[in-house]
């Protein structure tokens, strides 16, 4: 029995989409991107991945290497920690937050909340860009690295994949299972921030080579660290 809400319908800006609260404060919006805007990030994503820090397999701190490759962006994040450095990886400076970014994530709150004064008051600071082959997979986990608990905006392009989303409380069922696909928004505020999340399993094939990625899927999560670099001199 299916007992969601009838998603709601809204109009312009640009074309319309279904919004679905999959669980209180997760909000999804299929088809949130045009292909356009897919198509720009693509190549975004591409240049991002050569440099200054190259994109990588995160190692974890028992040994195991995520199956994910990603690069960081404004912070780099490792298990389980932010810094401006990827010492981790080449040691430089990660590069500065774009604010294309920043004007996409209010864009993405305010349609996922209808919520305008929420989304004028949403500042993201740091962006992980993931890349999944046909075989990578990121088991359940919390995003608590953060100091904030603002919402966290994922952008999926490529190929569809099952993102499970649990509880707050642990990494076990209940869970629900729902499908992204290329052009999909989600939104993760308000009770379901520390939500457990996985993505079990990619659908190779499932993409549009429009968007210029002919295989894989490329996830973009936009977060508030709530950090401030240490002034220079201070700590005595
Ligand atoms: C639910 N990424 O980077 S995005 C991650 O598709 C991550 O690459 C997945 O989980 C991906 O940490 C899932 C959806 C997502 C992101 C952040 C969340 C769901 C979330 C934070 C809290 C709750
Ligand atoms: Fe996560």
């Amino acid at each position: 029995m299916n007992t969601d809400p009838a998603p709601t319908l809204f109009g312009p800006p640009h074309a319309a989409y279904e919004r679905r609260e999959i669980a209180p404060g997760a909000v999804h919006l299929p088809g949130w991107l045009t292909p356009g805007e897919q198509r720009d990030l693509v190549t975004a994503c591409r240049a991002w991945a050569a440099g200054p820090v190259p994109i990588r397999r995160t190692r974890l701190p028992r040994g195991g290497v995520m199956s994910v490759q990603t690069v960081c962006l404004g912070w780099h994040w490792q298990p389980y920690a932010y810094s401006r450095t990827a010492d981790d990886v080449n040691g430089r400076r990660v590069a500065p937050f774009p604010a294309r970014l920043a004007d996409l994530g209010r864009r993405a709150v305010a349609d996922a909340y209808q919520d305008e004064e929420q989304a004028a008051a949403y500042e993201p600071d740091a962006a992980l860009v993931n890349f999944y082959d046909g075989t990578a997979r990121l088991g359940m986990h919390q995003d608590k690295d953060e100091r904030s608990l603002a919402p966290v905006v994922s952008l999926s392009i490529g190929d569809s994949c099952v993102f499970r989303l649990g509880t707050t409380e642990h990494r076990n069922r209940p869970w629900h299972d729902v499908t992204l696909a290329s052009g999909d928004l989600l939104v993760f505020g308000g009770p379901s921030r520390l939500a457990y999340h996985a993505v079990p399993k990619i659908l190779p094939g499932t993409g549009d080579p429009a968007t210029g990625l002919t295989r894989g899927r490329l996830n973009l999560t936009l977060r508030v660290t709530g950090l401030t670099d240490e002034p220079e001199g201070a700590g005595r």
